[in-house]
């Protein structure tokens, strides 16, 4: 929960002190057996209840009479409200795991390592804790989700087969954590050999290694900071890019400026022979600027890339180095750096995320080490660790806390429930009303190349500074919501200035096109994804536009329509109806749309059924909406319910889970878009048997099974959103139990 009044901050300290004597014996069983028992001890865990959930009433029969079947759903509700209710924290929100990628601790850690600070930031329980967490992670036999692929190494993400960037990252970090070269090590080391060594590790794998003195800087592309001097008017100017990719750039090109290495030091030294096939000063920097590991390729560089780099690191590179261009460089570190410090105060050294959060910290540290900004850094590491059953990782953001909130207030009140649970929604509605953020961030946001932020919503907390459409809209949604709750259940509703903020906000962020994009507009052409340089991910240069950001806008607006008519009417029809436009427009032949945030098309499909439904289109008057119900309906399983793989997202093919297994949180998207289509009217069966599935996976005390990951970002990197399990279970059988079966009474 938060300290220092920092609203939605999550923090994990070890207390030895805390817990009954079961508990601590219970706990430290699990933690002394690390890396031996691992997942086998049946310690409540998310991963533990996805190995060894099975079904606790799965006997239920066919045909339930109505009457018992609304009972049954009523009582699944109230259960699983209850349970979700003693999952808040005081305030407000739902603390949860948002881990799921690999590639981050090792950013940190080596980060921390260089800046000697690992012992300051980290307890020895956190490294524990972490060592734990990556042990667990490795791809072994008993591993769950890789059976077919019992090597030794790690993948992108946990569920992922090996790849060279999470094997080699994961290694450097035990050993940097001072593990040595057990049974566990050795493997790793042997599937990094295997393969010809580490030099074919992704681009930005060999950035991190480059910083440790574990691989050359001429094995590197090169990463100009100069392009932070070109005319904006150049389309692959940084402001024009994705924030993300411009963030992540940013401090690598400032390193990669200044080539800062660490000093060497014995273990470094060891690593250079533990892994590399053939000696270290042997190696073929030059080639191995190219080089990357098959198992890593999902973006392989476009022929104009190598000729790029090439021409700039053979010509560009040298010149540079000397005088007078050594000045235009240094010039060029300056500015960078200008930006840095900015990006630093204005999310309170939080950072946009875990990526560029581990690297700008580095960057403060190099120049001072003394400095405020660097202690600062160290101070909110720990926002971004989560202990779980696993071990502790390092999250995908600060935390996922208003996203969650905003899901979570409308989950709740489509149960219609919500005089049984008012606590909680009011304790939500205050963390959302609290978390909105109030200020553009400051200085002249245009020479910062930041939109305004005024009246949005982060995707975690206000610290974090970065609004989102998205996150803004579903925000907007819940309180709206909320408003119309009489006050003695939600609390006090917002007011109608800050609403208008919001609102303002979201139409500034509409593109030409109608779509609306993550946290700013679109800024460049999509074709300069020929230069995206990470071979790992996809679709990271430019702020695309997306169906569910440009989704949950059209219903956030809509749904202020409805309270406030008057309110820039014309401006907001007009934008929810070329909104509209642009969702119809890419949708895909087959009536899907494919999910970028989510997996895949069934969570795009929801979002985009439901954006045209709140656009005025209907089941009837629209043959888009029929077409994604279509769809949908020819995906559902033979026993009801969907469950959609992660294979969906990289692939962009649709694909169920391994043995046509449903996935609660696939089935529910599906029967809430359905729902809100108005299929129930024409044939509700494939929602009796979407229900069923739903009410018969609970688990005993209200929960439910945490199943396969169910995020995604850059099409190839899986992220868990743990709370989805809870409240998309929540709330489509609430509307189920609403909008089905006591209408077809
Ligand atoms: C997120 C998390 C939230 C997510 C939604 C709001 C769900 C989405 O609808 C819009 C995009 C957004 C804000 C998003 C973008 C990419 C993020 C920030 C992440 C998936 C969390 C982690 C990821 C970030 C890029 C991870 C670092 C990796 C890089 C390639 C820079």
């Amino acid at each position: 929960t938060s300290v220092n009044n920092h609203v939605g901050r999550q923090h994990w300290e070890y207390d030895s002190s805390l817990g009954t004597p079961e508990e601590i014996a219970r706990i430290d069983e699990v933690r002394q057996g690390f890396h031996k028992t691992r997942f086998q001890t049946k310690h409540s865990s998310d991963l533990i209840m996805r190995l060894q959930f099975q079904r606790s009433n799965n006997q239920s029969q066919g045909n339930l009479l109505v009457e018992e079947e609304e009972n049954e759903v009523k009582r699944t509700l109230r259960k699983a409200l209850r349970f979700y209710s003693a999952l808040q924290a005081d305030d407000g929100f739902w603390p949860g795991d948002y881990g799921g990628p690999l590639f981050l601790l090792p950013g940190l850690i080596i980060g921390l390592y260089v800046t000697r600070s690992l012992n300051v930031a980290l307890s020895k329980e956190h490294q524990k804790e972490i060592m734990r967490y990556l042990y667990n992670h490795q791809v072994c036999d008993w591993y769950y989700f890789s059976r077919k692929n019992e090597d030794g190494g790690w993948g992108l993400h946990i569920e992922g087969h090996s790849t060279m960037f999470g094997t080699a990252l994961t290694y450097v970090t035990l050993r940097l954590l001072g593990e040595g070269l057990n049974d566990e090590m050795q493997k790793a080391q042997k599937w990094i050999l295997d393969r010809g060594g580490v030099v074919s590790i992704p681009s930005w794998g060999k950035f991190w290694l480059s910083v440790l003195g574990l691989y050359e800087w001429s094995g590197n592309n090169p990463l100009p900071p100069e392009l932070w001097l070109l005319p904006r008017a150049l389309p692959l100017h940084p402001g024009r890019m994705w924030c993300h990719a411009r963030m992540v750039y940013l401090p690598m090109s400032y390193l990669y400026g200044k080539r800062f290495v660490t000093s060497l030091n014995s273990l470094v030294l060891s690593l250079r022979q533990e892994l590399y096939a053939t000696p270290y000063h042997s190696t073929d920097w030059d080639t191995a600027r190219n080089s990357c590991a098959k198992e890593d390729l999902y973006y392989p560089h476009p022929v104009i890339q190598d000729i790029l780099w090439g021409g700039l690191h053979k010509i560009a590179e040298p010149i540079l180095k000397q005088w007078p261009f050594s000045k235009l460089r240094q010039r060029a570190l300056s500015v960078a750096k200008k930006h840095l410090e900015y990006e630093d105060e204005s999310t309170n050294y939080i950072c946009i995320g875990p990526v560029n959060k581990a690297l700008n910290m580095v960057c403060c540290w190099i120049d001072d080490p003394n400095s405020q900004a660097f202690s600062r850094h160290l101070a909110r590491v720990k926002d971004y660790l989560w202990l779980a059953e696993d071990g502790m990782k390092m999250q995908g953001y600060n935390g996922s806390q208003t996203w969650d909130a905003s899901f979570a207030v409308q989950a709740i009140l489509s149960t219609n429930l919500s005089d049984e649970y008012g606590t909680m929604l009011k304790k939500a509605h205050n963390f959302i009303k609290n978390t909105q953020v109030r200020e553009n961030s400051s200085g002249d946001l245009d020479q910062w190349y930041r939109h305004s932020s005024k009246g949005g919503w982060t995707f975690s907390t206000p610290d974090n500074g970065w609004t989102v459409s998205d996150c803004t809209g579903e925000a907007l949604q819940a309180v709206l919501q909320l408003s119309r709750c009489p006050s003695t259940i939600a609390g006090e509703a917002m007011t109608a200035d800050k609403l208008y903020d919001a609102v303002h906000l979201l139409l500034s962020m509409q593109n030409q096109n109608g779509g609306f994009a993550t946290y700013e507009l679109t800024r460049s052409y999509a074709w300069l994804e020929m230069i995206n340089p990470a071979e790992t991910f996809g679709d990271i240069i430019i702020d695309y536009q997306y169906v569910e950001c440009t989704s949950a806008v059209i219903q956030s607006l809509n749904s202020f329509m409805k309270s406030y008519p008057g309110y820039r009417k014309k401006e907001i029809t007009a934008c929810i109806a070329k909104a509209a436009d642009y969702i119809e427009n890419i949708q895909l032949p087959d009536g899907s749309w494919y999910g970028s945030w989510g997996v895949c098309f069934t969570y795009a499909t929801w979002y985009a059924i439901k954006g045209l439904i709140a656009s005025g289109r209907t089941y009837q008057n629209s043959y888009s909406i029929r077409r994604a119900c279509d769809f949908l309906l020819s995906k559902e399983l033979e026993h009801g319910g969907w469950g959609e793989s992660y294979l969906s997202c990289q692939n962009k093919v649709y694909t169920n889970l391994e043995g046509n297994r449903p996935h609660i949180v696939n089935t529910a998207w599906a029967m809430l878009a359905l729902i809100a289509a108005g299929v129930a009217s024409i044939d509700p069966t494939p929602l009796h048997k979407g229900a069923k599935i739903l009410v018969q996976s609970q688990c005993d005390n209200g929960d439910f099974p945490q199943q396969e990951i169910i995020g995604v970002f850059n099409r190839n990197c899986m992220i868990s959103y743990s709370a989805y399990r809870n409240i998309f279970p929540i709330w489509a059988l609430g509307e189920y139990y609403n909008c089905v079966l006591l209408q077809t009474k």
